[in-house]
């Protein structure tokens, strides 16, 4: 990269100048400023289309502007003008594209035609659609269904996600891993388990009974910068933010709202956090045990004193299980202890816990700060833990909100993109597409590469995303990669996994999101749910980038169909007329799923979108025992797989920066963080530097300590200063995915362990 590099430090609020100058930016560069800015004002509006970035929920009553500065970018970035045609495959081999970044290979611009790999000259030439789907299916004809996995990236729309796991499902498997695996699948696992429902509570209308906020683990000003408006409305009223997060992530800091005018003339900032706690990664566990042991000891407190409980007794009896067990293992773990562990003082605990109990709705906002540890499901659970000590669960204000990633992801689980057969609607499939599906679990993500590392696997087809890059053990994955038989990747970019291929290869360009899908002439309309439950739909605005694109339902089609010979149940769907009028697709979803779907093609379009049924949100708990279940920690300490205790080895955490939308990098810089020009950075406290002898600038190679005869390491990374607790270090995802082992995951949830990873680090020769 010729890129400058440089670091500094960064005061300046988010949003602000800042941002308007970024977005600014990136339409020039995507040489779309004039259609950019027309097709930018219909984001996020009940009649535009839903953003492709993140999956925070969508206002009724939505801003002039509904859109922030990573929204803007992920649109410019698809609606570019910039194309690869064929021209650029023929002068390139895939073998030189692997010294690519992956900002290089994403930043040529739009695939605008169906490829198959030629492996005389290794590059990926022109084939038809059907040439594609009919060597597709040949190949997928002579595999045990058991051998093939079906991902998918969360982006896909709910009527896509219904058809893709339909049709793994008539080819006969359950192997539908999605991106959720390595996300939020600590939080489906964790509040099934304790409030019987998969997702959050919380919605927009919370944010304005609220009056307090506990924020753990998401970084809000560049993963879902929508929502510093709620928190922004919130601060006004006076309502306290108390944030646990290692880094002082900016957004959590200070924002400037870019779209109002008065701020950002005056150049006002709001104060976000109120109390701003730098945890220990992996940390969290101990801090809310911290703090509901300072509950319990109020409560004790007040009931010596004769005053009224800190606790919601009532709440705890009439609607809560084992909090008994809970309270008796909070007393018995002592301050030494969740000091140690949380890095935090029993001050700062007693402090943020004070402010809880002063507050009648409450609630808890996090992100993968929380789900990507060993302990991410006890993390999820202790998260309600502390909201249930006092009934803040199902009343205005109140509620846990796991912040989902990907703008879909929460919805392909909704419409049974799902490994788990008990959590698909099985019976209903069968009688209603007269087939017998598979019962038997399919793989997830960390299953699907182990699957993949011993050969097992045979054939991966990509539903978007960029797999190979975005998962753990990256080396030995590359490796395995080439020696699948079948790779299929639906995409709309070039990426790191259509470099690494299998030995027969198809790239499948389709429409995004934002662009005009005619079907016979018709603009045709899909539909997402957004991380608060409600379902909105999405209409294109933007000329497709290539007439020879199809949109995902009608690949998704173009292959069932060509799947005849080997799977006659295909035949008993109407795939043509789906495609023809995908409110056709939306009226089988409805029939699936009558309980949520019903009405929906008319409902879809309801302002602000509508809610799916969320027991919890009332108080009903779909839980094995009817009430809501308190967890015990089984452990403080978050790596139980990696006991290196050495004192040079660090605990690294890998996160985002604003310049990137997870292994699509916009560009080198991170400007909340004041890096720029490279990635290649390791945050480290002074003190750390000191002890281990790191200077400024230090260029070192990381290593993982793990004795299982596997060499993980990434070289030529920087040492810069910055604040973060000692002993913990941040890194750039998915620069630092090779240093994961594929074991260091989640206990129940199976989602890597991204955001504590032991390492050790070496300096290297000048
Ligand atoms: N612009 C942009 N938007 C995105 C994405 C993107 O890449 N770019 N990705 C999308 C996707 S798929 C997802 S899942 C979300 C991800 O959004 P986030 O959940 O915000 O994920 P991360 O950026 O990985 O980092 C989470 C935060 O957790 C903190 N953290 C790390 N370890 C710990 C810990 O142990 N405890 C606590 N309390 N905090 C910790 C980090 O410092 C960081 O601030 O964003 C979505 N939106
Ligand atoms: N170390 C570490 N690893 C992580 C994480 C972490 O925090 N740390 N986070 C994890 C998380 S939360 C997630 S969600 C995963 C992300 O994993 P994925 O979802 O697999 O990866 P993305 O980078 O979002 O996928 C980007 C690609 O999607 C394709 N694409 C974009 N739009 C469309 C579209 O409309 N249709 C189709 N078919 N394709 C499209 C483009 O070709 C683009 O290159 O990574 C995980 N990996
Ligand atoms: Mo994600």
């Amino acid at each position: 990269m010729g890129d400058k590099i440089e670091i500094k430090q960064n005061d300046a609020p988010s949003g602000g100048w800042g941002s308007v100058k970024e977005v600014s930016t990136i339409l020039l560069r995507e040489n779309v400023v004039a259609s950019g800015t027309a097709v930018l004002a219909h984001q996020n509006k009940p009649d535009g289309f839903a953003c492709v970035s993140c999956a925070w929920a969508k206002p009724a009553n939505p801003h002039p502007a509904e859109f922030c500065e990573s929204g803007a970018k992920a649109t410019a970035w698809e609606i570019t003008s910039h194309k690869l045609n064929t021209d650029f495959f023929a002068s390139h081999t895939l073998t030189s594209l692997e010294s690519w970044t992956d900002h290089a290979l994403e930043e040529k611009g739009r695939l605008t035609e169906p490829m198959r790999w030629d492996a005389a000259s290794d590059t990926y030439v022109p084939v038809s659609w059907e040439a594609a789907f009919a060597e597709i299916a040949r190949e997928l004809g002579q595999m045990a269904p058991k051998d093939v996995v079906f991902y998918s990236s969360g982006r896909a729309s709910l009527e896509t996600s219904y058809m893709y796991q339909l049709l793994a499902r008539m080819y006969g498997n359950n192997n539908l891993p999605d991106s959720s695996n390595m996300c939020h699948e600590s939080t489906s696992v964790g509040l099934q388990k304790t409030i019987g429902v998969p997702v959050g509570t919380v919605t927009l209308d919370d944010f304005e009974h609220t009056d307090c906020i506990f924020f753990f683990g998401q970084n809000v000003g560049v993963n879902s910068p929508r929502m510093l408006h709620q928190l922004q409305e919130a601060r006004k009223r006076g309502v306290p933010i108390i944030t646990f997060n290692p880094l002082k992530e900016r957004g959590l800091v200070s924002f400037t709202n870019p779209q109002s005018p008065s701020e950002m003339l005056t150049g006002a900032e709001t104060a976000i956090s109120t109390q701003y706690l730098q945890v220990k990664a992996g940390g969290d566990t101990a801090a809310i045990m911290g703090l509901s042991k300072a509950l319990i000891e109020a409560d004790e407190q007040a009931q010596a004193d004769n005053l009224a409980r800190v606790l919601d007794v009532d709440f705890l009896a009439t609607h809560t299980h084992d909090f008994d067990t809970y309270a008796s293992a909070i007393k018995a773990c002592s301050w030494a202890d969740i000091e140690r562990e949380s890095g935090l003082t029993r001050e700062a605990l007693e402090t943020a816990a004070r402010v809880y109990a002063g507050a009648s709705a409450v609630m808890g906002i996090y992100g993968m700060g929380i789900t990507q540890h060993t302990q991410g499901v006890q993390n999820v659970a202790m998260v309600t833990n502390l909201l249930l000590m006092r009934g803040n669960i199902g009343k205005p204000g109140a509620g846990v909100c796991p912040v989902r990633g990907h703008s879909n992801v929460q919805g392909q689980r909704t419409v049974g993109i799902t490994e788990k057969p008990e959590l698909a609607p099985l019976d209903k499939l069968a009688s209603q597409f007269r087939f017998t599906p598979p019962r038997e679990k399919g793989m997830n993500t960390v299953e699907a590469c182990e699957g993949i590392l011993s050969g097992d696997v045979k054939a991966f087809i990509g539903l978007g995303g960029n797999f190979v890059r975005a998962v753990p053990e990256t080396v030995l994955m590359e490796k395995a990669w080439r020696k699948l038989r079948l790779t299929v990747q639906v995409a709309t970019k070039l990426n790191r996994n259509h470099i690494v291929h299998g030995e027969v290869a198809f790239l499948l360009p389709c429409v995004g999101r934002i662009e005009i899908d005619r079907q016979n002439g018709v603009a045709q309309s899909v539909s997402i749910e957004d991380s608060t439950g409600f379902m909105h739909g999405s209409k294109g605005r933007a000329e497709p980038a290539s007439a020879n694109l199809l949109s995902e339902p009608a690949i998704i089609a173009g292959l069932a169909k060509a799947l005849l010979p080997t799977v006659p149940a295909v035949a008993n769907v109407d795939w043509d007329g789906w495609v023809g009028n995908y409110a056709r697709i939306r009226d089988a979803m409805e029939e699936t799923f009558p309980e949520i779907f019903f009405q929906y093609n008319e409902r879809m379009w309801m302002p602000g979108g509508f809610r799916r049924p969320i027991a919890a949100a009332h108080r009903v708990w779909n839980t094995p025992s009817g009430k809501a279940m308190f967890v015990v920690p089984e452990a403080l300490d978050e790596n139980p797989d990696m006991q290196d205790e050495a004192a040079d080895v660090l605990r690294l955490f890998t996160v985002r920066s604003d310049g990137q939308f997870n292994t699509t990098i916009y560009s080198h810089d991170d400007r909340f963080r004041g890096v720029h020009g490279t990635r290649m950075v390791l945050f480290m406290a002074r003190a750390d530097m000191d002890r281990l002898g790191f200077a400024e600038g230090d260029m070192v190679t990381a290593s993982t300590p793990a004795d299982d005869g596997v060499d993980r390491s990434v070289a030529g990374l920087r040492i810069t200063e910055y604040s973060v607790p000692e002993g913990c270090i941040a890194g750039y995802y998915p620069e630092c995915n090779p240093l994961i082992p594929l074991w260091h995951y989640a206990k129940e949830s199976k989602v890597p362990a991204a955001k504590a990873i032991d390492v050790r680090l070496q300096k290297m020769a000048a």
